[in-house]
């Protein structure tokens, strides 16, 4: 036996991309117009750099997010390449500030990019590393049906089932409940009834009005319902969960397992959807895959589709993988997703290479 060397953190390079997205997407939480991100690179004495990227909804944070990446830095310089460990070391540096937004983003981006690191220099894609096997996990497409009203609706979602997705994901939150019953109508009209439908509709809800129109979606055979009402306030979910048919799906703003367990005792939801950044990295993952497990809930990720393929795969109650090509102008090799499966790369670590001249083309401050 010759036991693999232990890596070591040499440094961290983080640059910020703003990306033109294929369709815009207008949700009733907001606009997102750009897929904003920050790439990090870990970089080891041994020559191993690790990668992964964050996303920023807003590019207002680019600058900052990359700023404070930079100033983690030194931090973990010269330490042994163990996750658990960094994240455990900077989650203390942040606790009188707290655990949550640009300072979470920022923890989660290094965790992904040395889990990604520890794999490859193992030799195993991330899954495999972590205990798993590779395989396919189903999809769906994520990649539009904004607020776009009814007859646009109905085209994009011809469009977004042809490649072969056996589920879509449609917006809702229209001012007025007909126009969210409307579009819901066309929209499964378009894709037929072999198609799953899943709603979201961004914490744009008063729990009153959610009330309402999930009562009013009823019989529309939506396969969930997502953040009806305001994202951290679990009773009022677990209240609109009460009187829905409709499974209630939260989870994509749990900062870390913590909030999901709060989440989890109030009863908020029927589904989870952890989102791979705001949730703590792989690190955090592991541990929301343990709560789900415990809960019962089936798990399904948030934005993040290439290393989500990997952390379903190795998630015990693994649902649905959210698929958007947001980031797929700057990878080398952006994840495979066929017949509405996406497979697990068999490449070490997460999968993600930079296509540098993308990155230089889109590069931002
Ligand atoms: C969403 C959230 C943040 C950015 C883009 C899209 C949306 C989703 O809530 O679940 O896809
Ligand atoms: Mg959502």
């Amino acid at each position: 036996m010759n036991p693999k060397p232990r890596l070591t953190v040499r440094g961290l390079n983080a640059r910020a991309v703003d990306v033109p997205m294929g369709r815009p997407l207008m949700t009733g939480g907001g606009e997102v117009g750009s897929a904003a991100m920050v790439l990090v690179d870990l970089l080891t004495e041994e020559g191993i750099t690790g990668s992964s990227y964050l996303f920023c909804p807003t590019p207002l944070v680019l600058g900052p997010v990359a700023g404070l990446l930079s100033n983690l830095a030194p931090l973990i310089e010269g330490d042994p390449l163990a996750p658990l460990d960094i994240e455990r070391k900077l989650q203390k540096t942040f606790r009188l500030l707290g655990p949550q937004g640009l300072t979470a983003m920022a923890v989660a981006g290094i965790d992904m990019a040395a889990w990604d690191a520890l794999a490859k220099a193992c030799g195993l894609p991330l899954a495999r590393m972590l205990g798993g096997e590779l395989r396919e996990v189903p999809a769906y497409n994520s990649c539009g049906l904004g607020l776009i009203g009814a007859e646009r609706a109905a085209e994009e979602a011809r469009e977004l089932v042809a490649p072969g997705f056996g589920a879509v994901k449609v917006r809702l939150g229209y001012p007025e409940i007909g126009t969210d019953l409307e579009v819901v109508r066309v929209v499964k009209d378009a894709i037929g009834e072999d198609v799953a439908l899943m709603s979201d509709y961004n914490q744009s809800l008063s729990v009153a009005e959610a009330e309402r129109r999930a009562a009013a979606l009823e019989g529309e055979g939506l396969y969930w319902i997502e953040e009806p009402t305001r994202a951290d306030d679990y009773s009022g979910h677990a209240r609109v969960r009460r009187g829905a048919r409709t499974p209630i799906q939260i989870g994509e703003n749990w900062w870390g397992p913590h909030d999901m367990a709060k989440s989890v005792e109030a009863g908020a939801s029927d589904y989870a959807m952890a989102d791979a950044m705001k949730i703590g990295g792989v690190s955090g993952w592991l541990g929301a895959a343990a709560l789900a497990e415990a809960a019962g809930l089936p798990l399904s990720s948030h934005l993040f589709p290439e290393i989500s393929a990997h952390l379903l795969a190795v998630a015990p109650t693994g649902h649905w993988l959210e698929y958007v090509d947001w980031a797929n102008p700057i990878l080398e090799k952006p994840l495979k997703v066929e017949d509405g499966y996406a497979s697990v790369t068999d490449m070490p670590g997460i999968g993600i290479n930079w296509d540098e001249e993308a990155v230089r083309r889109y590069s931002v401050g």
